[in-house]
């Protein structure tokens, strides 16, 4: 008799994200208007007919189920605005027991992490780096080297994304560079949620 045990295999295929895989998300410029600092460098770039892909994920997402898990693979594209590197959105889980897992694939990063006080932390992202993101926190993650960045997100199939606290207040720090290297300063526009 076959067995009754589902499973799933796939493969991580560097800039291609997963093969195989369900669904594919593509953020581009003008889906990230207003999260840059520079904003009126945003829409100038914008108005030139320009929209550069930011960044794709590749998803094989499971029903949103206590106890499932979805897996993700993000690659950001290298490339700033101003001085900005990109950036994922980033989010808060709506349920707030979700944490996740990242691991690093292809490329150099920094995932900035934030709660709801507004306390932040960060992480370096790169091949063979595992990041565990704890319950209640917000996560972005940005591209600092001169190649795409690949990783890898596990995480509770209905832990849920909250981009609306982000999207408005946006994160305490940025990551920009600064004599040819990234470094991760105060966001000047940032106001603490109240
Ligand atoms: C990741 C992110 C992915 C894209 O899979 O969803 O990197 O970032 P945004 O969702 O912020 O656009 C994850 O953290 N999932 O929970
Ligand atoms: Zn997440």
């Amino acid at each position: 008799m076959a067995s009754s045990i589902t499973y799933l295999t796939t493969t991580i295929d560097g800039a291609r994200g997963l093969k195989p895989y369900k669904r594919k998300l593509t953020r581009r410029l003008s889906d990230l208007r207003g999260y840059f600092l520079n904003k009126g460098l945003v829409e100038e770039i914008l108005s030139k007919g320009e929209n550069p892909i930011i960044y794709e994920v590749y998803e094989i997402p499971q029903e949103p189920t206590d106890g499932l898990l979805s897996i993700g693979c993000t690659v950001i594209y290298p490339g700033k605005v101003g001085d900005e590197y990109y950036f994922t959105k980033g989010h808060f889980h709506t349920k707030e027991s979700a944490s996740e897992v990242y691991i690093g694939v292809e490329g150099e990063g920094i995932i900035l992490m934030q709660n709801k006080e507004g306390e932040t932390a960060y992480s370096r992202i790169e091949p063979n780096v595992i990041v565990y993101i704890p319950p209640g926190v917000a996560h972005r993650t940005i591209n600092v080297g001169s190649g795409k960045l690949v990783f890898l997100a596990v995480y509770p199939s209905d832990a849920g994304h909250d981009y609306g606290s982000i999207e408005k207040l946006g994160f305490a720090k940025l990551v920009v560079e600064r004599d040819g290297k990234p470094e991760v300063v105060d966001n000047p526009n940032y106001v603490k949620a109240s």
